[in-house]
C-alpha cells in the first residue's frame, strides 16, 4: 500500500572554517582552488538561501549543523597535548597536513552524510540511515560520529528511524552516502528501485590516478543492513572517475520515474538501464534522458555541475524542476542542455538557478550539500521541529551567521586560535536555536 511521502532534504548547514585546502584528490575544484582566501560567512548565507528557496518551493526543509573545527578531539588523538592553543599551534608546525583536515567544514556536503532507503522500501518499514564512513579521505574521514549524533538529533524516535553505525573504516568498505544512491520511484511513497552506484571491488588493484571512493561490496552491505528492497548495483565508469568525477551525483541525478545522466556516467549503460527496467517491472516505467558526450563534454559537465541539480517534484506541478548551481549556466554547453529539456516535452519541465559559489569552489554543486530523506506524514512529525527550515529559522541563522562568521579566511587564518573560539561560540549558541541536547559537541562535553 502507498502512504502519501515527500522527499524532503536536509542541507549541511556551512561551517565557520569554510576553506580550500586542496583535500580531495580527484576532485578538480579542490586541486584547482588550493590556497585561494574563501568568504564563511558568504558560504552559509548561500547555503541558508538555497535552504529557504526548497522550503519555500513548498518541500520540507531541514538543517544539519556543522561539526566542531578545528577538530581539537583528533589532534590531541595524535599527541599533541597543552591548552587548545598549544595543540593547534603545535599541529600546524608538525602535522600540517593532519592540521588543515582537522579544519575541514567538509560536514557541509550533506549528501555524503549517509545513504537513506525510506520506509516504503526498508523490510521493517522504518527509515535507515547509514553514515558514510568517507574512509578515502582523511578530512572527511572525521565526520561519520557526528553524523550519527546528527541524524539522531533529527531523527530521534527509535520507532520509526533506524540511524546505524558507519560501516567498518576500511578500504574494502569505502562509502560515500547517498552521493552513491539513486532511488527511482511512481510516487515517493511507493515501492522505489534502490540504485546503488559503485566505482571498485573490495579486492579489486586499483592504480588509477584518482581513488574510486565506493566499493560494491559496501554498497551491498548497506543494502543488506537497511533491508532494502529492489536494490541494484550499477557500476560507475572508471573514464568518469578519471575525468574527475569523484562521486555518481556529478554525473547522474534521479527523481522519481526520471533518470538524468551523462552518457560516460555509467561503465556499462545498457546493463544499467537493463536492470532498472527489470527492478522496476509492474511498478513504473523508467524514463532515461541521457545526455551525449557530443552534446556535453565530460568536462563541460563537471566544471558546470549540470548534474549535480536537484531535481524535484513540486507540489501542483506535474513535471520535474532542476535546480542547477549558476555554474550551469554561466557554460554555453550545459546551459544549452538545460534549456533544451525545459524547452522539449520531457519528464523536466523547468529549470532554475542557484547561487552556492563558495561550496562550488570546493567541487560542491546544489545536489551535495543535501540530504535527501523521503518522509510520510507521521514521520515528518516525529523529527525534530526546531531542526525544520522555516521563514523564523532562516532570519535567525542568518544573523547568527553574520554575528560570528568571518568575510574573508585565508589558509593562514585556519591556525588562529580566535578562529577556534569563535567557532565554539557560533557552535553553542546553535545548540540552543536547533534544539540539540546537552553534550552535542565534543567541547560541550567533560574530558573522558
Ligand atoms: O568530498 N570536497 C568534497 C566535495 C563533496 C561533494 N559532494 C558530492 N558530490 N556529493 C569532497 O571531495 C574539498 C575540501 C578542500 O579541499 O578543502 C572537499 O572535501
Amino acid at each position: 500500500m502507498t502512504s502519501p511521502a515527500v522527499e524532503a532534504n536536509a542541507d549541511g548547514l556551512i561551517g565557520p572554517t569554510h576553506s580550500y585546502a586542496g583535500l580531495s584528490p580527484g576532485n578538480l575544484a579542490s586541486s584547482l582552488n588550493k590556497g585561494e582566501a574563501s568568504n564563511p560567512r558568504a558560504a552559509v548565507l548561500q547555503g541558508l538561501d538555497k535552504m529557504k528557496r526548497l522550503a519555500d518551493l513548498g518541500l520540507p526543509q531541514y538543517v544539519l549543523p556543522p561539526h566542531e573545527r578545528p577538530n581539537l578531539p583528533f589532534l590531541r588523538s595524535l599527541g599533541f597535548t597543552g591548552s587548545d592553543a598549544a595543540v593547534l599551534e603545535q599541529a600546524w608546525k608538525d602535522a600540517p597536513s593532519f592540521a588543515a583536515a582537522a579544519c575541514s567544514a567538509s560536514p557541509m556536503w550533506a549528501a555524503n552524510a549517509a545513504t537513506v532507503t525510506p520506509s516504503a522500501d526498508a523490510a521493517d518499514g522504518r527509515v535507515h540511515f547509514t553514515p558514510a564512513n568517507l574512509h578515502t579521505n582523511l578530512h572527511r574521514s572525521l565526520e561519520h560520529r557526528q553524523t550519527k549524533r546528527a541524524l539522531d538529533a533529527l531523527f530521534p524516535d527509535k520507532a520509526r528511524f533506524a540511524v546505524h553505525d558507519a560501516l567498518p573504516a576500511v578500504s574494502h568498505l569505502a562509502d560515500e552516502g547517498a552521493a552513491n544512491h539513486v532511488r527511482l520511484c511512481a510516487e515517493h511513497g511507493a515501492p522505489g528501485v534502490n540504485m546503488l552506484v559503485w566505482g571498485r571491488g573490495a579486492f579489486e588493484p586499483w592504480a588509477d590516478a584518482f581513488p574510486a571512493r565506493q566499493t560494491h561490496e559496501a554498497s551491498q552491505a548497506i543494502a543488506r543492513n537497511h533491508g532494502a528492497a529492489r536494490a541494484i548495483f550499477p557500476r560507475q565508469s572508471r573514464a568518469a572517475i578519471a575525468g574527475g568525477t569523484f562521486h555518481n551525483d556529478v554525473v547522474c541525478v534521479g527523481a522519481l520515474e526520471t533518470l538524468f545522466f551523462h552518457e560516460l556516467a555509467f561503465e556499462d549503460t545498457a546493463t544499467t538501464k537493463a536492470a532498472i527496467r527489470a527492478a522496476a517491472d509492474g511498478l513504473f516505467e523508467p524514463q532515461f534522458v541521457e545526455i551525449s558526450a557530443a552534446d556535453l563534454p565530460l568536462a563541460d559537465a563537471i566544471s558546470s555541475y549540470l548534474f549535480n541539480s536537484m531535481l524535484v517534484s513540486l507540489p501542483g506541478e506535474d513535471r520535474l524542476t532542476l535546480i542547477c548551481p549558476t555554474e550551469t549556466r554561466d557554460n554555453p554547453r550545459s546551459h544549452a542542455v538545460a534549456e533544451s529539456l525545459a524547452a522539449s516535452n520531457g519528464p523536466i519541465g523547468r529549470v532554475e538557478y542557484v547561487d552556492v559559489r563558495q561550496s562550488m569552489r570546493n567541487g560542491g554543486g546544489p545536489a551535495c550539500l543535501r540530504l535527501r530523506v523521503v518522509l510520510t506524514e507521521a514521520e515528518q512529525a516525529a523529527a525534530n521541529s526546531a531542526m525544520r527550515m522555516t521563514e523564523e529559522l532562516h532570519a535567525r541563522l542568518s544573523i547568527w551567521a553574520a554575528n560570528w562568521y568571518r568575510d574573508a579566511l585565508a589558509p593562514a587564518d585556519l591556525a588562529d586560535p580566535a578562529l577556534l573560539d569563535e567557532s565554539r561560540g557560533a557552535l553553542d549558541e546553535l545548540t540552543g536555536i536547533l534544539e540539540l541536547g546537552g553534550g552535542f559537541y565534543p567541547f560541550q562535553r567533560e574530558p573522558a
